[in-house]
């Protein structure tokens, strides 16, 4: 008989799952979704089912020793090392780093490889407690719409509960691809919905597809879209007068742009039908209405202005606060629960002095920061694997390959960036220890159990820190805190009536019996209290006051938007050096309409040279009428190392920051697409 482990998946995914692990003796273990998880329904998803029960099982894949580089940098050669030379080696450089150079010249970036609390947010400690510099994680995804709701709601980690939607009469989902990003959501919640639903992306995703009504702007135009859909809104007398007047501060100042923003004005910025435009404003007006806003939303220049510009409409109709409304950028569940995250990570350590020299450096600058040889002597990369995901990949490899600059990576994989590293640590898997798991968008929070022992000689994150902090002698108490004692101090915090073990049996729980009232009480973090539409701290940015109706330019001279999103097959680059998904992902495409094809001179299934100012790749034509004029689409997740060419899209990812955050806008790169 099998023994049957409940535990949840750790991924950077909207959705997470709660998983069932078959464990029999001399048998590889079945990882199959959790029957009796709200979300997960007993289904992984596909790329999960495969690579759970492929790759992240395979010895021979996996790393299992301390390896120290014996090849040149990018070669991939290594020899094993012990765990006491490895420490040894990274305490004694690291040191010689602080004493010449000071601890500032120590650069870690670390991302969402597993975002399960001790493994994702405990390693910081080490980094705050020496006073390293530090890749903001959030500029390679996220930030610049962090930055905006912050402005306008003062918080931009609570968000709707989805429970609500029972509630809703129609729900927007704006620039965001569940059928991709967040699978059980997009089948389940979002099909299942009686809500009607609307999806607005320049992509006709399998998502928009199923919709009610898809609205198709051109990339970048959104905040322009958003503008004309209140006008139409206010025109049909949707505004709620009493919601301004009590929750809001500063509408008089965008109301004379919003009747600007005339139907036909809107249609000639956005591409968007005057017919459609009323469409989506007539089913966002009979209400309850929810807005989901996706991170792809904000990857475009203007990104941040987008979120402020779309978080009006919530604002200006009293969308919020009722059942059935809000928003949602994402949920921080842990926090809601009462688990101090700030703590977890160590935010209060290091000295004052320290924290002053420390450097928070956006990824749009990493490449060009890291070749400078006097700033930065030593980097470590935990989490992540920017040698995949990061934009400007072929300076950063060039920086990467600095004899002078000490690097270390941690990874369950060898991966295209540990084979730039000095020193490699092995990184044991979400099955190999005890954690807490939570979701982003639903209120969830999850026991991850061990299922196995760490493979070979790997470790936690967690504990491979731990092991840094003795090696150097440290004496921060916080640094050297256990699993169980963290994990029982954050049970204590959050106090759900059981302990972890009971966790553990649970598999996962959902927070509150009933949907969540967010933002009921009409109290909201800003200066003033209220929704902030005029922000005198935006101007303090040096940002416009109010958001506008900005569109981005349609490309000229050629040029095409490339949009490079979600795979289906892959969890960012993760998943990648599964070779049953690599057959399912096919060949490194680029997708074209054929009238776009054929003023490119290319037809489907040709190979073609995809390149602007960072980059030029080789990629395959294929075929979808359903894209907008000027823009290509290329799905992200692939590793260089794996591809034939060697390249992948982030070859192309020009570090352009967005307006606010310092943010990637990878969605707005454009590109010239030519026969070879
Ligand atoms: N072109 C393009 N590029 C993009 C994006 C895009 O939309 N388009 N999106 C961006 C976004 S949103 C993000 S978040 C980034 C993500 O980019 P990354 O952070 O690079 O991607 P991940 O796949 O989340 O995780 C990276 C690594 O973490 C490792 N890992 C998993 N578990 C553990 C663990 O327990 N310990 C350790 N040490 N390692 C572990 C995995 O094996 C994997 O190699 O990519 C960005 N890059
Ligand atoms: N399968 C899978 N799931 C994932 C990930 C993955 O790589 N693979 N990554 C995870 C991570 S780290 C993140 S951050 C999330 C991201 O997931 P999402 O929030 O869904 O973001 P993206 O996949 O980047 O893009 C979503 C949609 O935004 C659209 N978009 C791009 N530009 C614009 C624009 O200007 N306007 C509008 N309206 N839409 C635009 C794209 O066409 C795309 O369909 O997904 C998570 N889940
Ligand atoms: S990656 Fe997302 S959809 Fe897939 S199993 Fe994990 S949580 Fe579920
Ligand atoms: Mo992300």
């Amino acid at each position: 008989m099998p023994t049957l482990i409940r535990t949840n998946c750790p991924r950077d995914c909207y959705d997470a799952c709660g998983i069932l692990v078959e464990k029999k003796e001399g048998e590889p273990l079945r990882i199959l979704g959790d029957p009796e998880h709200p979300v997960a329904r007993g289904r992984l998803c596909s790329k999960c089912a495969v690579a759970y029960n492929g790759v992240w099982q395979d010895k021979q894949a996996r790393l299992q020793h301390p390896l120290r580089r014996s090849g040149q940098k990018g070669d991939g050669a290594f020899e094993r090392i012990s765990w006491g030379e490895a420490l040894a080696e990274i305490a004694s450089k690291f040191q010689a780093v602080i004493d010449q150079h000071g601890a500032e010249a120590i650069l870690h970036t670390h991302y969402s490889g597993t975002l399960s609390l001790l493994a994702h947010f405990f390693p910081n400690r080490f980094f705050t407690a020496i006073g390293a510099s530090e890749v903001d994680p959030d500029t390679i995804c996220n930030a610049a719409g962090h930055v905006a709701w912050h402005l306008l709601y003062g918080e931009s980690g609570m968000g709707f509960d989805p429970r609500t939607a029972k509630d809703a009469a129609s729900i927007f989902v704006w620039g965001a691809n569940p059928s991709h990003s967040a699978p059980h959501i997009a089948e389940h919640w979002l099909e299942g919905a009686k809500a009607n639903v609307v999806v607005i992306d320049p992509i006709q995703t399998d998502s928009a597809a199923a919709a009610d009504l898809h609205v198709q702007p051109r990339p970048g135009s959104d905040a322009a879209l958003a503008f004309g859909l209140l006008h139409e809104l206010h025109a049909m007398d949707a505004f709620d007068q009493a919601y301004i007047e009590n929750f809001t501060l500063g509408a008089e100042e965008v109301m004379s742009t919003i009747a600007s923003c005339t139907p036909e004005w809107t249609a000639e910025q956005t591409g968007v039908p005057t017919s459609t435009l009323r469409q989506a404003a007539e089913l966002y007006a009979a209400g309850p209405s929810m807005l989901w806003c996706g991170q792809g939303l904000q990857r475009q220049s203007m990104g941040g202005n987008v979120m402020r510009s779309v978080g009006l409409l919530p604002a200006l109709t009293g969308n919020i606060g009722k059942p059935g409304t809000g928003f949602c950028y994402l949920n921080y569940t842990p926090a809601f629960a009462g688990i101090d995250l700030g703590e977890l990570s160590g935010a209060r350590l290091g000295t004052t002095e320290n924290k002053a020299k420390a450097k928070s450096i956006s990824h749009m600058d990493l490449a060009t920061r890291l070749s400078d040889s006097t700033e930065f002597k030593a980097f470590i990369a935990w989490n992540t694997n920017p040698l995949a995901s990061a934009p400007n990949q072929t300076a950063l490899r060039e920086a990467m390959r600095r004899e002078d600059l000490f690097t270390v990576v941690l990874d369950c994989f060898p991966t295209d960036t540990t084979a730039f590293a000095d020193i490699v640590l092995p990184a044991a898997s979400f099955l190999e220890f005890d954690d807490i798991t939570f979701g982003y968008f639903n209120l969830l929070l999850g026991a991850q159990t061990k299922v196995s022992e760490p493979l070979g000689e790997s470790l936690p994150n967690q504990e491979i820190f731990r092991r840094i902090a003795t090696a150097m002698s440290l004496e921060e108490p916080a640094l050297f805190d256990d699993d169980i004692s963290l994990i029982t101090h954050m049970m204590n915090q959050w106090d759900p009536g059981f302990d972890f073990d009971e966790l553990k049996t649970r598999g996962h729980v959902l927070l509150g019996d009933e949907p969540m009232p967010m933002y009921a009480d009409g109290q909201f973090n800003t200066r003033s209290g209220k929704i902030e539409i005029a922000s005198a701290k935006a101007e303090q940015m040096g940002l416009p006051r109010t958001p506008i109706p900005h569109a981005d330019q349609a490309p000229v001279d050629g040029r095409i938007r490339l949009i490079t999103p979600s795979s289906k097959w892959r969890l960012n680059d993760s998943h990648a050096n599964d070779s049953h998904l690599q057959v399912q992902a096919g060949p490194a495409t680029v997708w074209l309409s054929s009238i776009e094809a054929a003023r490119c001179g290319v037809i489907e299934g040709q190979r073609v040279n995809v390149r602007n100012e960072t980059g030029t790749i080789e990629l395959t034509v294929g075929i979808d009428d359903t894209l907008p004029d000027a823009t290509a689409l290329s799905y992200k997740g692939r590793w260089p190392s794996i591809e034939e060419t060697g390249v992948n899209v982030n070859f192309l990812h020009t570090p352009n920051k967005t307006d606010m955050g310092e943010s990637t806008s990878v969605h707005g790169t454009e590109v010239y697409i030519e026969p070879i």
